[in-house]
């Protein structure tokens, strides 16, 4: 979903500015030094106006995402343009309070209000109606994409499924081809522009550009967030280093020096996932000897004949057994939960909080299985959140940063254990692996979270640099692949058209939602994990423990959650975990035994690429 201001899930999408802003112009119309008082009643009017233009977008937004028209996209890039003028106004606006002793919240929320948006205007005419036109055309550009198959036209949702049950390489290779030019090329010179556009917006705004504009949303100096992203790469890339080496011979093992060689990067169609973030489809070639699980989660879902529907209520039973309150019944008529078949609809699953108070919803073109009952899991990670934080005042609703936000839900779903499913009924008693199946249950979890990890860092990486000029539109292709091997050591299955913009075929980089926060919440939600199931007094190993119906955790958890943005984000962390520093040293201790197994494993191999 789209907002007004960034990391609020509610706050600045939208509006239309109405009446002149308090500031420092006095009854007579005289310049004169803005007070306190003035700041005071600056702050006030403008979260009234987000609050009521958030609605009145939300509204909007989530028309056009439901059913994507000509007409539904026009009055998205309106109300996109009011948002964004409307945020401008006000970022500009917070610029005559620079001088003035602001303290606590007061000076918290002018801080929001002059860095959250996450794509800014120049505040000349036209250029907000220009950027909201092309970033509606990019993002109902990239969800209306098909590519041909057989003669049949076929949608990306279906796609990915493909990716990961196909094991054709000749046929994967025709899908990873084909989605890429199915809309991308047609994104990029309208991409280059936008880039313009927002970075002009984000220098009036004070910042070098949007790149910058991004990293200044967590609480420290922008240039200091830039460093501690990479030193939590630093943490966990060894662990990535033997997880690909692993992988990379499973894949030779199964298809051949021909299609994946035992050295160097890994061909990127092979990996199971549209984009190779996510390597859990891999599991039946990467199974560890003698220690796989014998069940499939998307077997078990399929078997005991789940629904879409089921599966979230599924979801929100174990929000539910934390103590926390079940989904309002508007959640249950308003949601989109499986893709229509008579219209166009954003497949890309999201969450909403349409009025800042109960009017929650997700959108989901939902499939029957495993990624995608843990996709619920996350969606609804973010509606409990929302819910969490809306007594606070409406610049605070939002996460305590955009990691935490992400965070949410994956943490919940990190308590999928076996144990779990026997007692939701999915598997049974019998079929508890025993402990010499610990490797392939953290096998089969490391494939989605180690593997994500240099993605969830590279796409803001692409882009930081994008913003910055260092890569200039005739090296976006070039310089997206160049990280992609940097840091995932993937590479495409054959030379990539001139034409190419492979960055557009992610749905984040067509839809401007930035993706540094990914990163961040696979760090952290391990943290969330680790803290949770010490509070438990689990003592056993950490991927058996899950929290599911425990309400003190559940308390404890939710009192996190209400802070909402209200303080800086080590704050809200510490109220949870006791530590005020994201740290990856969490994840790297759950996976220790699996590390443990891939380095003998992988003694004989030359690693790296
Ligand atoms: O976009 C998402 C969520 C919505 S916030 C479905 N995720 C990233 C992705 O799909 O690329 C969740 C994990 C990474
Ligand atoms: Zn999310």
């Amino acid at each position: 979903m789209k907002k007004l201001l960034m990391g609020a899930s509610a706050l600045i999408l939208v509006a239309a500015c109405s009446g002149q802003l308090p500031g420092n112009t006095d009854a007579a119309g005289a310049d004169s030094p803005a007070t306190m008082d003035d700041a005071a009643a600056f702050v006030e009017k403008a979260e009234a106006d987000f609050l009521d233009m958030n609605e009145y977008a939300s509204h909007v937004f989530w028309v056009q995402a439901n059913f994507i028209t000509h007409d539904t996209s026009w009055l998205a890039a309106r109300v996109g343009a009011e948002a964004t003028e409307m945020g401008v106004e006000y970022a500009n606006g917070t610029k005559q309070f620079k001088d003035l002793p602001l303290e606590g919240d007061l000076a918290r929320k002018m801080k929001m209000i002059a860095q959250g948006l996450t794509l800014p205007a120049p505040s000349k005419d036209g250029a907000a109606k220009e950027l909201a036109k092309i970033t509606t055309s990019l993002d109902s550009m990239y969800s209306s994409g098909t590519i041909d198959i057989d003669g049949e036209k076929v949608a990306l949702d279906d796609l990915e499924v493909m990716m990961g049950t196909e094991r054709n390489p000749e046929f994967l290779k025709e899908i990873w081809e084909k989605w890429r030019m199915a809309s991308a090329p047609q994104m990029h010179d309208k991409y280059a522009r936008m880039v313009e556009i927002a970075n002009e917006g984000a220098r009036e705004l004070g910042f070098k550009d949007v790149g910058e504009l991004w990293l200044s949303g967590y609480d420290m100096p922008p240039a200091d967030m830039a460093k501690e992203v990479d030193r939590l790469w630093g943490q966990v890339a060894p662990l990535y280093d033997q997880l690909h080496c692993y992988t990379r011979a499973k894949l030779n093992e199964n298809y051949g020096d021909d299609v994946q060689p035992e050295t160097g990067p890994i061909r990127a169609d092979i990996l199971g996932n549209m984009w190779a973030q996510t390597w859990g489809n891999l599991y039946e070639f990467a199974k560890p000897e003698g220690a796989s699980i014998d069940y499939d989660l998307t077997d078990l879902l399929v078997k005991a004949e789940y629904t879409p529907r089921k599966m979230v209520e599924v979801g929100e039973g174990f929000y539910s057994s934390l103590g926390l309150e079940p989904l309002p019944d508007t959640f249950w008529e308003r949601s989109l939960i499986t893709k229509p078949k008579d219209r166009t609809v954003v497949c890309h699953a999201s969450a909403w909080d349409i009025d800042s108070a109960d009017d929650i919803r997700i959108k989901m073109c939902t499939k029957v299985n495993a990624e995608d009952f843990g996709t619920v899991h996350h969606e609804l990670g973010h509606n409990y959140y929302q819910r969490a934080y809306k007594g606070q005042s409406p610049i605070f609703q939002s996460g305590a940063h955009d990691g935490f936000h992400e965070a949410i839900g994956d943490f919940i779903a990190l308590s999928i254990t076996p144990q779990y499913l026997v007692q939701i009924g999915l598997l049974d008693e019998s079929q508890i692996p025993d402990e010499s199946k610990d490797i392939g249950l953290l096998m089969e979890r490391a494939l989605d979270k180690v593997s994500f990890l240099p993605f969830g860092l590279l796409m803001d990486k692409w882009r930081w640099k994008v913003f910055s000029g260092e890569v200039t539109p005739e090296n976006y292709n070039t310089a997206w692949w160049e990280l992609r091997k940097q840091y995932q050591g993937i590479v495409p299955p054959g030379a990539r058209p001139d034409n190419a913009f492979d960055p557009g075929g992610k749905y984040h980089i067509p839809g401007n939602t930035p993706y540094l926060r990914y990163f961040l919440s696979f760090i952290m939600q391990f943290q969330f994990q680790k803290a949770a199931c010490e509070q438990a007094g689990w003592t056993g190993p950490l991927h058996r423990c899950s929290i599911y119906g425990n309400k003190e955790v559940g308390a404890r958890f939710n009192a996190m959650m209400e802070m909402g943005q209200s303080q800086p984000w080590p704050d809200a962390l510490e109220a949870f975990t006791g530590t005020r520093q994201m740290d990856g040293s969490a994840i790297v201790e759950y996976f220790a035994p699996l590390m443990e197994y891939l380095k003998e494993e992988n003694k004989d191999r030359t690693c790296g690429w």
